[in-house]
């Protein structure tokens, strides 16, 4: 059963729904609806994941990503890395309503930001310090989701040099200037500065995508492997093609599990005539994936679930 206007999200965050529902039945147009709809989580911190205080960077800052797509005129807003402004979405569409660009990054995004009236605060919370702290100790934290446990590699503790790094160059270096420090920080060719890690979200195409003449589609999970992939795109030219959006999302998450059969991850997508499909990579944790519909058959948000394959 398919009807139109949708909302669809990832996760089970139903007050983004309702947010972005209720701003389309009060005559808010379709951009409207989706950044309030992501303000509503970047305010909540849904999961913990959204918004400040959100999984911290290598500094203990916490910095986010978020990208707004018009799949009518095909404009782009997005923002990487953006410091000290909880509403990471509105600066988005800041940038595709008021500049020429696609992506701002880093401290020149927080300044255009701020010239563009966003608040300037602090996004450090009690709990992305703990998470700081524990990570600095090398213990677990699983950096998207709660309940999925973390690859070992990727999660636990301080960056280590990967294993195809042993006999590089790299490592030798580390080897030789950082003694016992190895373990604490990633032995980097800039070795003051941290990583300003940047995930799929902002990418045009792994973390959404829309094309009014086909549909749109949004990703969510592990953003370093998932971008690789561009699986919101892939999902969108699929449908464009005639494929329906449950084996769509499915075929986007199968090209990434040729390479990486243990990713986390899923898509959700959604073609002209309102249908829509999901699909998830089943591994230890991730069995079902849950998502938010809206729609004038609905008329308010309703969880809805997929089985990963
Ligand atoms: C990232 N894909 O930064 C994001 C995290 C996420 O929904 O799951 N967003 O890799």
């Amino acid at each position: 059963h398919a009807s139109l206007p949708l909302v669809i999200n990832t996760w089970p965050f139903k007050n983004a729904a309702a947010a972005a529902w209720s701003a389309l039945q009060s005559g808010g147009s379709v951009l409207d609806a989706v950044e309030r709809g992501c303000a509503r989580c970047e305010m909540e911190q849904c999961d913990g994941s959204v918004g400040y205080g959100g999984s911290p960077d290598e500094s203990g800052e916490t910095t986010l990503d978020a990208l707004i797509m018009n799949g009518d005129t095909m404009e782009v807003g997005a923002v990487a890395d953006l410091r000290r402004i909880k509403n990471a979405i509105g600066v988005a569409r800041a940038v595709m309503e008021h500049t020429e660009h696609t992506l701002l990054v880093g401290e020149s995004a927080s300044v255009f930001a701020e010239n563009m009236g966003f608040i300037a605060e602090d996004l450090t919370t009690n709990k992305s310090v703990n998470i700081f702290s524990e990570w600095l100790k090398g213990s677990c934290q699983p950096n998207y989701r709660k309940n999925v446990s973390p690859e070992p590699s990727k999660s636990c503790g301080p960056y280590r040099p990967k294993a195809t790094w042993k006999q590089s160059k790299r490592a030798r270096h580390a080897n030789i200037h950082a003694h016992d420090t190895i373990g604490r920080f990633l032995p980097a060719d800039t070795e003051s500065a941290f990583l300003s890690r940047v995930g799929d979200s902002p990418i045009v195409g792994a973390g959404a995508y829309v094309d009014s003449l086909a549909g749109g589609a949004a990703a969510t999970g592990d953003g370093d492997v998932m971008m690789r992939f561009l699986p919101s795109y892939l999902a969108v030219e699929l449908m464009r093609a005639g494929v329906d959006p449950s084996a769509a999302c499915k075929s986007a998450i199968s090209r990434i599990k040729r390479h990486y059969s243990e990713f986390f991850g899923a898509i959700i997508c959604a073609n002209t005539t309102g249908h829509y499909g999901a699909a998830c990579n089943k591994v230890p944790g991730l069995d079902k994936f849950h998502f938010m519909v809206a729609n004038s058959e609905t008329n308010a948000p309703v969880l809805k679930s997929v089985d990963c394959f």
